[in-house]
Formats: structure tokens, sequence, C-alpha cells
């Protein structure tokens, strides 16, 4: 693809009052969600789940693009059509999930750097060839004593460029998806240090390795107190410090941030995406890319039962709109009241 059209579909995904979807979860996450509301995960039940979110009337709207899992992306939906296929029809844009996980980094204890790099190229193609446009790529990056360290950040920046070229060679855009995880008793401060060290070294490394930044999406964490932190920062500090932030480190070529939701409550991830957008004037577009604080309401409400997917899809299309509307700063609890 070239480099006009990498950035034409970035900038697609980041379009006004629209966001992109996580529906990646590797079968070890998806087992642990289905654990809570005691549904076995078999093939088919991942099929039942991501047909309900997928085919929810109007999501569209609100949803530019839906980040799949390898499973997921060859498999069709209840009426027959593959699930590319029905997304595409639907002018949703199909993603891709093609990092294998993290693992222990040798030598640094509470550490990771994930992995993927080997026959990637191979995997890009096919992937582009089931009709995916984008991807996804996730580091983790812990706080803790002495963590996280200048290696483990500097290998999962390496990997992140790395895989980010060979993205945008295969003609997918790259979402960089560098996490500093919310668990621990950490100050905001701390996080904020996290992550401008970790975004920094992503940077230097992308502009290593020549990747476009037209032509790639950042999903970062936001700046957080830890979940165990005693003093718990406010929404509009959140927003305040998140933006400084990125504003120090994230090159004003980048079409656009998309927010990992990392954890929080459906509703506090809009909050935060809403105070955000409110504050105006950035240089990039300030979008989310949610899994559990789009999909958790809904995955409650259908309990893996076909007589629950209305009700269930009704709750995902409410936390779509409402995301979309913290994407102009027009979020309010009247959209909740209103639909509860
Ligand atoms: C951090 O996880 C990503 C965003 O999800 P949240 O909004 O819930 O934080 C998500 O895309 C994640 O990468 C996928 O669910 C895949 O996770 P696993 O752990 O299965 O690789």
């Amino acid at each position: 693809m070239a480099k006009h059209e990498l950035e034409s579909v970035a900038r697609a995904l980041v379009s006004k009052g629209k966001g992109i979807l996580a529906a990646d979860e590797s079968l070890g996450t998806i087992k642990g969600r289905f654990e809570r509301i005691k549904v076995e995960s078999t093939e088919e039940n991942r099929r039942s789940y991501r047909d309900m979110l997928f085919t929810t009337r109007g999501i569209e709207e609100f949803i530019s693009g839906i980040i799949l899992f390898d499973e997921t992306i060859r498999s069709k939906a209840k009426d027959g059509r593959p699930f590319p296929e029905v997304l595409g029809q639907k002018g949703i844009m199909p993603g891709i999930k093609v990092d294998k996980g993290p693992v222990d980094l040798p030598g640094f204890p509470g550490e990771k750097v994930t992995e993927g790099l080997d026959g990637l190229r191979g995997r890009l193609n096919e992937y582009r060839g089931l009709g995916a446009r984008f991807a996804k790529w996730r580091a983790v990056i812990a706080i803790g004593d002495g963590i996280p360290t200048r290696t483990c950040i500097d290998a999962n920046a390496h990997a992140l460029a790395r895989y980010a070229a060979l993205c945008q060679e295969a003609g997918l855009v790259p979402i960089v998806e560098p996490e500093v995880l919310m668990d621990g008793a950490h100050t905001i401060e701390r996080c904020e240090e996290a992550t401008e060290a970790t975004l920094k070294s992503v940077f230097s490394e992308l502009q290593e390795h020549r990747v476009v930044l037209e032509g790639m999406l950042l999903k970062p964490n936001m700046v957080l107190s830890g979940k165990e932190c005693p003093k718990q920062a406010t929404i509009p500090e959140v927003a305040e410090i998140t933006v400084r932030c990125l504003r120090r480190v994230v090159p004003a070529a980048v079409p656009g941030i998309v927010f990992l939701s990392g954890g929080q409550s459906a509703e506090l991830a809009t909050d935060h995406l809403n105070a955000m957008n409110a504050l105006g004037g950035h240089p990039w577009e300030i979008s989310f890319s949610y899994a559990r604080a789009l999909q958790d309401p809904a995955l409650k409400a259908w309990k893996g039962e076909a007589s629950n997917v209305p009700m269930a899809q009704q709750i995902f299309y409410h936390r779509a709109k409402c995301n979309g509307a913290a994407r102009y700063g027009k979020y309010s609890k009247q959209m909740e009241a209103a639909a509860a």
C-alpha cells in the first residue's frame, strides 16, 4: 500500500465521533472473561459472542474499526458471512492482533517483553489477504520497585518499531500499543514519568526504523494513579496530566491517539476521554480503542444466552454512543440516566 493509502486508513480510523473496538482477546484472556459470567470458552461460544457485538445495529455510527483475534478473522457469522465481510459491509474496518503476547524478560524479574516477530512478514501478508486493513501489537510495562528498567523499555520499543515497519511494508496501518500498567500503589506522577520514558523510547525507535508517522496510530495508557494508590487523581487531573505527557513526546505527525481502557470502569474510561477532548486544541485526534470499557456491560448482560442478545446489543450500542459523544467532549451523565 502506498504511503498516502496508509495515511488515509489511519485518518479514517480516527474520524470525528468514532473510535475502535478491541475485540482481539487471545484464548486465555477470553476464557477469563467468560469464566466471570460462567460461560465455557468454546469456539462456538466465542463466535456467538463476537457475532452479538459485530451485528449490533448502528454501531458503525461510532465504531470505525474492530481489532480481531486470529481465530475470529477466519470465522463466520451466524448468517455464514466471514466476519471481515460482515464488518466491511457496515463500513467498519477489520484489524488484527499480531503479537504473540508478553513473556518474562530474562534477567529482569517482574518485567516482560512481547514476542511475535518471527514469521511476522508472512502472517501480515496472509492477514491482508483475509481483509485486515490495520494491525495491533501490545507491549506491557510494569511499575514497581526499581522498574521499569531502561532495558525493558528499550527492548519493547525496539520490537514495536520492527513490527510497525513490517506492517507498513505489508500495507497495514500499525497500532503501536505500549501499555504502562495501572497495577500497583504508585502515584500519578510516577505513572507520568514511566509513560513519558516509554513513549520517548518508542518514538525514537519508530523514527530509527523509518516508520511513517502519518500512517500509524498510538494506543497508550492514560496517565493514572496506580489502582492501589490511596490518593486517586480526579478526572480533570487525569485529563490534564495525560495530555501534558503526550504533548511532550508524541509528534504532531501522528494522526491519532486511541487510548486503551486498562481496567478502568466503563463510565470512568468515557469520562476521561471526554475530559481530554473537552480541553481541545490537540495536535492529534484523541480517541478510543477500548476492550473492557466497551464490552464489559454487554458481556454481563449476554451471559451466553441467545435470548439476552437484544438487551446486550442495546447496552453495547449505548457504550459506543457514549464514547462517540466523548470524542467531541459532549458526553454527559444525562446520557447514562436516559439509558438506565
Ligand atoms: C490492554 O488491552 C487492550 C485494550 O483493552 P482494554 O481497553 O480492556 O484495556 C486489548 O486490546 C488487549 O490487547 C486485547 O484484549 C488482547 O489481550 P491479550 O491479553 O489476550 O493479548
